[in-house]
């Protein structure tokens, strides 16, 4: 298999974070999306959805989803298990990664893309070119605000997104935590006390100090 990404960008960081938690070595090829190289013809040949992470697999299969793709690799390389081990964890964890994608991935990614010039007639990543709505910018802002006291209140009932381990939904929040703060100008405020200390945890139990 192997895998095209960027790590810089928000989705491409939280397969990486998965990744590099779980130890594993992939072929890897790196696309600047700075340069658009996600819109040149020889990716978009292989993966005409244009966007990144993307595995392909050893029959030619493609996998566009981050959620997708970690619950392929987790399948493969079960150590240091990130999706839960049981029914009611797994399903805890596709809960929390959805609800984190809907409320504050799509969130941010509605702030910075219709409200940065650069991506005038570039409102969503993909082959089709399509206009920003300023509103959107607006409300995007307003979503992640609500979004994060929402979180800071979970955060003040348990160590983890899911309870008392380490897992992918985790991950996922630190990535957007991250990318809210350069591409929206928004971050927990010093009043988010159960945020600010979960952050420290996560962080920890990613680098593997806990
Ligand atoms: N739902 C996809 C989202 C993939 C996505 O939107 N990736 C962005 C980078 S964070 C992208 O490829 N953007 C391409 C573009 O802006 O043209 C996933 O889970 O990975």
């Amino acid at each position: 298999m192997k895998l095209y990404t960027f790590d810089p960008a928000p989705n491409p960081a939280r397969l990486k974070m998965f990744i590099d938690y779980k130890g594993l070595t992939l072929e890897t090829q790196q696309l600047d999306m700075a340069k658009a190289e996600q819109l040149d013809p020889w990716y978009t040949a292989i993966v005409p959805e244009a966007t990144l992470p993307a595995l392909v697999l050893d029959d030619g299969s493609r996998l566009t989803e981050v959620i997708a793709i970690v619950h392929y690799l987790e399948s493969l390389y079960p150590e240091r298990p990130l999706l839960g081990t049981t029914p009611q964890e797994r399903a805890q964890v596709l809960n929390w990664n959805h609800r984190i994608f809907n409320s504050l991935f799509m969130a941010c990614a509605e702030a910075f893309r219709n409200g940065h010039p650069a991506y005038s007639g570039r409102a969503l990543p993909g082959p089709i070119n399509y206009e920003q709505i300023p509103a959107l910018a607006e409300r995007g802002r307003a979503r992640l605000v609500d979004s994060m006291q929402s979180l800071n209140e979970t955060l003040a009932q348990r160590a983890f997104v899911t309870g008392d381990t380490f897992t992918f939904a985790d991950i996922d929040l630190l990535a957007v935590l991250t990318f809210a703060k350069w591409a929206a100008k928004t971050e927990p405020s010093a009043d988010h006390t159960h945020i600010l200390a979960w952050q420290q945890r996560a962080s920890d139990a990613l680098h593997g100090a806990s």
